[in-house]
């Protein structure tokens, strides 16, 4: 995380808000982007306007935290409008607001602009543009039970999709205490996730607890991500020394119940927000090439020693992606999940292409509508 903590801002007062606020993550770059957002607002719309952060969307509102605590606000027409265009502009949890308490009932007139976005597109060629899981995320907590057994390849996904959001990924290895052989499948779990922390945890014990607590000091938010029934309630609970979320228990194969049901910002009594999430039931399709890079940073490390550039890794000679697997450096595994994820990454990439045409060909069609009409209006 890199606060200015010097940038000249119009709203200092609201920098200086003390308590709630800055528990919540508010600094200067929160500040200025409140600004930025206020002046794109019309004059009409600039009475009583106040910072909110969302805690909690449901139909078409959202609960907020203000200075003064606790808001629920509707959400504006042309919020609403620009999210029928494009749903990952609608608010989502920890989204940073523009509330107005000018109208009754309180609105949500806009959002600042996102430091970093968990979007889950779409999974199948076709579907809507995407979900925002959770916005203004510091640290991505990527939950994997060790009991009944992790799974690499789920791991390597989300860890992608925590990458691609923006966020710091740290893998939380879940029910320590009863998986008996904990440090060897940390050492596995480890290999599929380079350049991240691997804490291993139990809400059960406390074991990790205060290792995964020191991520959420000072005001910075921590969301949670993972299967169900990999314990994330359990986990929130932990870390706040709180019964704040509900837990279920897991079906006889192991399965969560889907015992949360809604995305939640919490605020730890320390400073710093947590946000549960509902156990992601397909993760789809999650993310582009630099995500990518940075979760298959061993991968990518070996690629650059293909005697061929453009080395596809199947049957060329000389490449050194193939001979790590051959020497058992690289688990084959890993290469097969990494191909899965690059095949995908490439399909959003053709998919984004083919939305960015058509937007610019509809640009078209209105500017040469208008040219039309203001060419037949002309004396
Ligand atoms: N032994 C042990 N059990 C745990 C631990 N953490 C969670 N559990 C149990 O695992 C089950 C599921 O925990 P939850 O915290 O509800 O899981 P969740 O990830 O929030 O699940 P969803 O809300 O369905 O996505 C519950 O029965 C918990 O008691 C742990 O560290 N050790
Ligand atoms: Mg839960
Ligand atoms: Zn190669």
């Amino acid at each position: 995380m890199q606060f200015s903590t010097s940038r000249p801002s119009t709203s200092t007062s609201l920098y200086a808000e003390p308590g709630l606020l800055r528990s919540l993550g508010w600094d200067a770059t929160t500040a200025a982007a409140y600004d930025s957002a206020v002046a794109l607002l019309a004059a009409s719309e600039t009475a009583a306007l106040a910072p909110a952060r969302v805690v909690r969307v449901d139909r078409g509102a959202s609960e907020t935290l203000t200075a003064q605590g606790p808001l629920r606000v509707e959400h504006a027409a042309a919020v609403l409008e620009a999210g029928r265009a494009d749903p990952t502009t609608l608010p989502c949890v920890g989204d940073w607001a523009v509330v107005s308490r000018h109208e009754d009932p309180p609105r949500l007139v806009a959002l600042l602009a996102r430091r970093t976005a968990f979007v889950r597109l779409g999974s199948a060629p076709g579907t809507s543009a995407g979900q925002v899981l959770a916005a203004n995320v510091d640290v991505a907590l990527v939950v994997e039970p060790l009991v009944p057994e992790p799974h690499p390849g789920r791991v390597e996904r989300l860890l992608t999709l925590a990458w691609e959001s923006g966020a710091q990924p740290v893998l939380v290895l879940t029910k320590a205490d009863l998986a008996p052989d904990a440090d060897a499948l940390r050492e596995e779990l480890g290999a599929a996730a380079p350049g991240v922390d691997v804490i291993p945890v139990s809400s059960r014990t406390g074991e990790g607890v205060d290792l995964v607590r020191a991520y959420a000091a000072a005001g910075a938010t921590v969301a949670l991500l993972g299967p169900s029934g990999a314990g994330k309630s359990s986990l929130v609970n932990a870390l706040s020394g709180a019964e704040l979320a509900p837990t279920g228990g897991t079906r006889a194969d192991g399965k969560g119940r889907h015992t949360t049901v809604s995305r939640e910002l919490v605020l730890l009594a320390g400073g710093g927000a947590l946000i549960d999430t509902p156990g992601l039931r397909g993760i789809g399709v999650v993310a582009g090439e630099d995500a990518l890079e940075q979760a298959f940073a061993d991968v990518t490390a070996l690629a650059a020693h293909c005697r061929f550039a453009d080395c596809a890794h199947g049957a060329e000679p000389g490449c050194a992606v193939l001979a790590a697997v051959e020497s058992g450096e690289l688990p084959e595994r890993r290469l097969a999940s990494w191909r899965k994820l690059e095949r995908e990454a490439r399909w959003v990439a053709t998919r984004q292409d083919a939305r960015a045409r058509a937007q610019e060909r509809d640009r078209w069609k209105a500017i040469h509508k208008e040219l039309r009409r203001s060419g037949r209006s002309r004396p």
